[in-house]
């Protein structure tokens, strides 16, 4: 084979690999989504990198990317397999039988992760397969038609049967057509079945199968005095499409409430099992409570508060009747995170409740419905379970949650915190009279007082607004008068109800929280 062809082959036999990989995802994807979405091929090989990948390597990604990182996650697994079969496809070139084999190989991976998940049924295996085989067998017919000269080991049997397809422009014309039809189809199921997400994303029809009654017990309506009114500041009440979110999945379960219970079990007298139809018939009580996540950076929106309705965890796990002994509950979600929760913290006095709605209306499928936990006090990942199903009594030196295993505290009540909020970062303002404001949270201790500090000047002790509960945030404001033209800093700290005063010292958020003072620039001008 001269050199030419030699390229020419390599050429085609990467497209061979590449549309044949697109097929391939694209029409498990399709069916997948149709039928059994979590055991979209994606979506489940992405999802399989999360836990593998290390702390380090998450957060960079997560502050570089935001709310977009599981995008990315996705779109990096979907490139890094073209790129792969593509040079899988090369090498057919000259070795087409090993390229062949890789490329079953790497078709098998999606087809392992999907049966290795806990949660998988073998009706799962469905959709990757069939992508599997209809893309393997696309790769091969490609590299028939496409690499006119076989490698020598196949050259007469592949010359006496085939002789006639050699010719190089008609075969030329077969291959591209047959290449741009695999392809077309592959990226045409991508597109379908993105629009079937939407679709049955967008209905919500499990969500809208969900109505709440009314709140037996309904939590005080929140003050007008509760906001500062200095524009620019949160909302004291985060809508739940701006709330922060956090968790390990790719895509949110969908979870039908009718197929939903709540299991509870491990060191109890009494298993329990709640059906939702159990739980909303129980007097469900409202409670205003600010979650917050404990990867926060100083001065970060990974922050909300809202009106949860939900049934007190107290009182469902005084029907299990836990022993003397345990000391934890190990939350277990449907996606198979876990948190674990200080057994006080969740039958003392607080509103720690098992939540089915969040500012009047069902949880969001991204906020974790149809229900989950919400601990006022404690970081969401050591509490705030989304899709819970079970929550299992134990002890700390029996079982340990997601995040333990991967080098965070078991054990994480929420440190003080405060931000500013007006001005904005590197923000310009009018000379004179300088408005400063923000929130601050120390939830189940409450809020103190904030002090503000303008350059290297004294602190100032800022007005507060009302208080709505401990377990809310707090707005803060001050002013400083005839404030000169020029660069400034502002700096924030608040002290909680204990007494402790906001840390200066910065620390990284692995194990529990980042720490120090919330600083802005800004100009006046
Ligand atoms: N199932 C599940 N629940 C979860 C998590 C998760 O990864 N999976 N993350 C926790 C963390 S770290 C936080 S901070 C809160 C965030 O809740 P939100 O996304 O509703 O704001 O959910 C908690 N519950
Ligand atoms: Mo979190």
């Amino acid at each position: 084979m001269n050199r030419t062809t030699r390229a020419t082959h390599r050429f085609r036999g990467a497209v061979a690999g590449i549309v044949a990989t697109v097929m391939m995802f694209g029409l498990a994807d399709l069916i997948a989504r149709a039928f059994t979405p979590s055991a979209a091929p994606l979506l489940t090989l992405g999802q399989a990198i999360i836990p593998l990948a290390p702390p380090a390597a998450i957060k960079p990604v997560i502050a570089l990317f935001g709310d977009n990182d599981k995008l990315v996650l996705v779109l990096s697994t979907g490139l890094g397999a073209i790129v792969l079969a593509g040079l899988i496809g090369a090498l057919a070139a000259s070795r087409r039988r090993l390229a062949t084999t890789l490329l079953i190989v790497a078709g098998l991976v999606p087809v392992v992760v999907i049966i290795g998940r806990p949660e998988a049924d073998a009706l799962d295996l469905v959709p990757a397969l069939i992508g599997f085989a209809v893309g393997i067998t696309g790769f091969i017919l490609l590299l028939r038609l496409g690499l006119s000269a076989p490698p020598a080991e196949a050259a007469d049997r592949a010359d006496v049967t085939r002789g006639s397809r050699t010719s190089d422009p008609l075969s030329r014309r077969r291959f591209f057509g047959l290449a741009g039809a695999v392809g077309a189809i592959g990226a045409a199921s991508i597109a379908a079945g993105q629009t079937i997400v939407s679709l049955t994303q967008d209905a919500g029809a499990a969500v809208a199968k969900l109505v709440l009654p009314t709140a037996a017990k309904k939590a005080a309506a929140i003050p007008a005095a509760a906001s500062t009114d200095l524009d620019g500041t949160v909302p004291f009440v985060t809508e739940a499409k701006d709330f922060y979110r956090i968790d390990t999945v790719l895509s949110p379960p969908v979870i039908d409430p009718q197929q939903w219970s709540l299991r509870i079990h491990g060191m109890v007298d009494q298993e329990v099992t709640l059906t939702m139809d159990d739980v909303l018939d129980l007097p469900l009580e409202e409670h205003h409570i600010t979650l917050t996540c404990v990867s926060n950076p100083v001065g970060g929106e990974l922050v909300g508060n809202a009106t949860w309705l939900g049934y007190p965890v107290r009182e469902l796990l005084a029907r299990a009747r836990p022993s003397a002994d345990a000391d934890m509950v190990l939350s277990h979600s449907f996606d198979g995170f876990t948190a674990s929760t200080p057994l006080g913290a969740l039958t003392d006095d607080r509103a720690a409740l098992l939540a089915v709605g969040m500012n009047g209306e069902p949880l969001t499928p991204i906020h974790g419905f149809p229900a989950r936990l919400v601990v006022p006090g404690l970081y969401g990942f050591v509490s705030a379970t989304k899709w819970v199903t079970e929550l299992e009594v134990t002890r700390f030196d029996e079982k340990t949650a997601y995040w333990t295993d991967r080098g965070w505290d078991a054990l994480a009540p929420i440190l003080v915190a405060s931000r500013i909020e007006v001005p904005g970062p590197l923000a310009t303002v009018p000379a004179g009279d300088i408005q400063v404001g923000g929130t601050a949270w120390a939830q189940h201790s409450g809020i103190d007082r904030v002090d503000v500090k303008l350059d290297d000047g004294d602190w100032t002790q800022a007005d507060l607004a009302a208080e709505v509960t401990i377990d809310t945030w707090r707005q803060w404001r001050a002013e400083f008068a005839e404030v000169a033209a020029g660069s400034h800093t502002l700096t924030v700290r608040a002290t909680d109800k204990d007494g402790t005063v906001q840390t200066s010292k910065r620390r990284e958020s692995i194990p529990n929280s980042a720490t120090g003072h919330h600083h802005i620039q800004f100009r006046v001008e």
